[in-house]
């Protein structure tokens, strides 16, 4: 059952003669030290083979867990393709410095957040733990318009424009603490963002209590992706982890474990059974519509604790974790972690049961696959693969023959097991969370590299395998290092994505630069201006490489200074940078883009300026001065 290798191992082909020798028909690849016998299966088309110059088939969309923000990886080579700062802070392209990146991290922050940040002397948060990066849909599929993800450790969820792969819109969630499990809408179009609250805590959170569990909530939260303002919330017992939607747009589900509404681990851990949550998101809207909701921090918020119309709440084994549908509309799977077990339930029994069915007459099937199964990915071709986080293993299994099983007859639903490198949490298909999965690659995300790369120290990568699944099997073609921590991915075909090469100059990502360059009456494009106002100072100029507009300027000590620099070079890949010496100051200018930043002039003396992205031949000549002149 369990079989090792179809083949030649990947060790083994290193080692051994008749390795060798298929090594070498491999040797134009790139040093990706792909397997001979998985170049086979994509012979056809040649998709393996991604030799310097050609484009990989697929946008892997990676999260970075604690290091706050989106990378984008083509798929099969495994390069970094480009990394979209979110949560974090980024010295390359200034998100977190210039005007515009802060307005997108300040705008969606709650009253109280930024009262608590203020009295620290700071407008918004530096850090975020991004898990769950997903692409808007419609009619169940990827569509190219946005990426979504969450923000675990600030309570936030981001959105993303795939057109520029920018952040675009940052919002605080309210009520809840920790937003985890986050899952677009996937019919008929996203339509609405699905967010878990992880952690309960009291409502209000007031600190009138401690030790009262009762009165402890978890809530779940649709946010509306058009407008990125929240639609409604919903009270459920339980704290909540991951979750999905389905194929019909009728149903979310999200993981819930403590059952037992206990706030130690011990307590949190004590029951055999936690459950599944269904939300009924007709209901939920019609009681929306009714008025049968209270209104905490100016969002709708609906009780879906038990007994609720909302919400139906399916036992399966304790402490539950991934939350996958599967791309043939029907089955639902529940991966078990403290079980070996994955649930599946069949989707077109839900309406039964909150008409009344026993809540587990609508699971179908519950294969043992093995120990630590975490999250599932699916092939489009009938088929699940769950990542064994204890075992190390992958296991790849097929989904009617778990009904079968489950209705009694003697079939093994599991077809294959390997070895992956090492404890796996999440995995992912390409495609394989739409309508279109198509059975290509597969990859694990694994927690620990161990002894998979040259040691660096105490901290080491993560370890993410690319395995090929295109020939039926399962493998092991590509290891790949990353920085902390991808919790997760997409894997999107690349003609789903479509990014401009240079920005629109009409991108309302600059338009209170537009606003403002109105009012003073100057050209923000073609603009070498210097408008005094008050102890307010606007500085316009433009970049055409490899100059400035402006080679000089002066201020006076204590002048609130704005710089607006537009990049009028309309070359494909012409980046400019602003870096302002002994400032603090540097970001990045898009071709075609302007970018903005405000800051108080109190270092008397000469300042240079200078470009900072290598940009021409005579880009090291590419800068100016700022004189601050001291005030008597
Ligand atoms: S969670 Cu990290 S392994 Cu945050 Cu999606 Cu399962
Ligand atoms: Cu412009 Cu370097």
């Amino acid at each position: 059952m369990a079989d090792e290798t179809k083949g030649v191992s990947r060790r083994g082909l290193f080692k051994g003669t008749a390795g060798a020798a298929a090594l070498a028909t491999v040797a134009g690849t790139g040093g990706l030290g792909l397997l001979a016998s998985a170049r086979s299966a994509h012979a056809a088309t040649g998709a393996l083979e991604i030799a310097p110059g050609q484009l990989d088939s697929y946008y892997g969309f990676w999260s970075s867990g604690q290091s706050g923000e989106v990378r984008i990886i083509g798929v099969p080579s495994m390069r970094e393709l480009m990394r979209i700062p979110v949560f974090n802070r980024c010295s390359a392209t200034g998100w977190g410095s210039t005007n515009e990146s802060l307005k997108i991290l300040t705008d969606g922050l709650l009253p109280e957040t930024k009262d608590f940040l203020a009295k620290r002397g700071r407008v918004t948060y530096d850090n975020g733990d991004l898990h769950h990066p997903h692409m808007s849909f419609t009619e169940g599929t990827y569509d190219g318009r946005y990426l979504f993800a969450n923000d675990k450790a600030n309570t936030r969820v981001a959105r993303i424009r795939c057109d520029i792969m920018k952040t675009d819109k940052i919002i605080e969630i309210p009520n809840t603490s920790d937003i985890h499990g986050l899952r677009p809408q996937k019919y008929p179009r996203t339509g609405y963002v699905f967010a878990n609250g992880e952690h309960r805590i009291p409502l209000p959170n007031d600190g009138a209590i401690l030790d009262d569990p009762t009165q402890y909530h978890s809530i779940f939260t649709a946010i509306d992706g058009d407008t990125m303002e929240i639609a409604w919330q919903v009270i459920v017992d339980g704290n909540l982890d991951n979750c999905d939607a389905d194929y019909e747009g009728k149903w979310a589900f999200s993981t819930s474990y403590n059952s037992e509404e206990g706030v130690t681990l011990a307590e949190m851990t004590e029951n055999e059974q936690d459950w599944v949550v269904a939300f009924n998101i007709a209901a939920i809207e019609a009681g929306v519509q009714a008025g049968d909701c209270k209104e905490y921090n100016g969002v709708k918020v609906l009780d879906g604790r038990h007994g609720s119309k909302y919400t139906a709440y399916i036992p399966v084994s304790n402490s539950p974790h991934g939350c996958n549908m599967a791309p043939d509309k029907v089955h639902l799977c529940i991966n078990g972690k403290l079980s070996p077990t994955v649930t599946v339930i069949d989707v077109t029994r839900l309406q039964a049961v909150f008409d009344g069915a026993e809540p587990r007459s609508a699971v179908v099937a519950e294969p043992q696959l093995g120990l630590g199964p975490l999250h599932t990915a699916f092939d489009g071709k009938g088929n699940a693969y769950t990542t064994l986080f204890l075992d190390s293993q992958m296991v790849m299994w097929n989904i009617e023959d778990a009904v079968r099983a489950y209705d009694g007859a003697d079939v093994d639903p599991i077809l294959k097991k390997i070895d992956v490198h090492y404890q796996p949490g999440h995995n992912h298909t390409t495609m394989g969370e739409t309508l279109e999965a198509d059975g290509q690659f597969l990859i694990s995300l694994n927690k620990f590299s161990k002894d998979r790369f040259l040691n660096v120290g105490p901290l080491k990568p993560e370890n993410d395998q690319l395995i090929d699944i295109s020939g039926g099997g399962m493998e092991l073609v590509h290891d790949g290092p990353t920085f902390a921590e991808p919790h997760d991915c997409i894997l999107v075909r690349a003609d789903k994505v479509n990014p401009a090469s240079v920005y629109d100059r009409a991108d309302p990502l600059w338009e209170e630069a537009r606003v403002q360059a109105g009012k003073d009456g100057v050209d923000l494009d073609w603009g070498a201006d210097v408008i005094r106002d008050g102890n307010k100072v606007r500085v316009y100029m433009h970049s055409v490489a490899p100059a400035f507009s402006l080679d000089k300027f002066e201020v006076n000590q204590g002048d609130e200074v704005t710089i607006y620099v537009s990049n009028m070079d309309e070359v494909d890949d012409l980046t400019h940078g602003f870096t302002l010496g002994n400032h603090g100051i540097a970001f990045e200018v898009g071709p075609q883009a302007t970018a903005s930043v405000t800051f108080t002039a109190d270092r008397p003396g000469v300042h240079w300026f200078y470009c900072q992205w290598f940009c021409h031949a005579l880009h090291m000549e590419m800068r100016g001065r700022m004189l601050v002149k001291p005030v008597a």
